[in-house]
């Protein structure tokens, strides 16, 4: 392995107990989604920030690169990725997340915090517009693809956030919930309609990272 690559294995080794290690453990969480879905608008509500720019353009498409941001009240970091395009080769957007996460944030985070940082856990959210009819390209792909990159139990680590489902009508909001599942192949409570709060999102933040935890860790 070449030292790029025992790098990469270091940083995303799990390790979640600290143990052996003397540095700390923080979670990674990768929001993606389609421009103009809300992501930025996400995570500066859950860091109460306003860290990130907000396009009001409908089209989005307001990012070149990742960027992230670091909660310093619950020690976690947020990735923040330009918009997933039709075009988008999803694994290949995957692995360049992976890479920052490596090479930009965890080297950042270790200055910031002068000690060592290891990521404990990955966690994805994909945000959703729900006014919009379109769905990413092969959704159901995108699991696999999590799950060969950040390890199993990141795969279950994924929430939809739905954003802008206040301005669809009551009665139509389940069978688009439902047409939603199927098309990532999720369950209805991994779905969750957007409040714009910060109380919401810390709830729904909490709940997506005791995923996949056993008792005791
Ligand atoms: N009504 C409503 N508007 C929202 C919601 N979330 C975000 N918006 C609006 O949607 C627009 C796009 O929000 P952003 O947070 O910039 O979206 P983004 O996904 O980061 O966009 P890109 O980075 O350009 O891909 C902005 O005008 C937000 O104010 C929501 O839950 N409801
Ligand atoms: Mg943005």
């Amino acid at each position: 392995m070449d030292g790029m690559g025992k790098a990469i294995s270091k940083f995303l080794r799990p390790n979640a107990h600290g143990q052996d290690f003397g540095g700390i453990t923080v979670p990674a969480i990768i929001v993606l989604g389609s421009p103009g879905s809300g992501k930025s608008t996400f995570i500066n509500t859950v860091t109460q920030s306003n860290n990130l720019e907000i396009c009001h353009d409908l089209n989005g498409g307001s990012q070149q690169g990742p960027t992230y941001v670091w909660d310093n009240e619950h020690s976690r970091v947020y990735v923040d990725t330009p918009g997933i395009q039709r075009d988008t080769n999803f694994a290949e957007f995957m692995l360049s997340i992976r890479d920052y996460l490596v090479r930009t944030v965890a080297p950042e985070l270790v200055k910031l915090m002068r000690k060592p940082v290891s990521f404990s856990t990955y966690a994805t959210i994909y945000v959703h517009r729900f006014t919009t009819t379109r769905l990413p390209h092969r959704p159901e792909d995108y699991r696999a693809i999590i799950n060969r990159l950040f390890g199993p139990q990141s795969s279950k680590r994924f929430r939809i956030l739905c954003t802008n489902w206040e301005r669809v009508q009551e009665d139509a909001r389940l069978n688009k919930i439902e047409l939603i599942c199927r098309s990532f192949g999720v369950e209805k409570e991994k779905v969750h309609c957007c409040q714009g709060t910060y109380p919401d999102a810390c709830v729904f933040i909490d709940d997506l990272l005791k995923e996949g935890r056993t008792e005791g860790t």
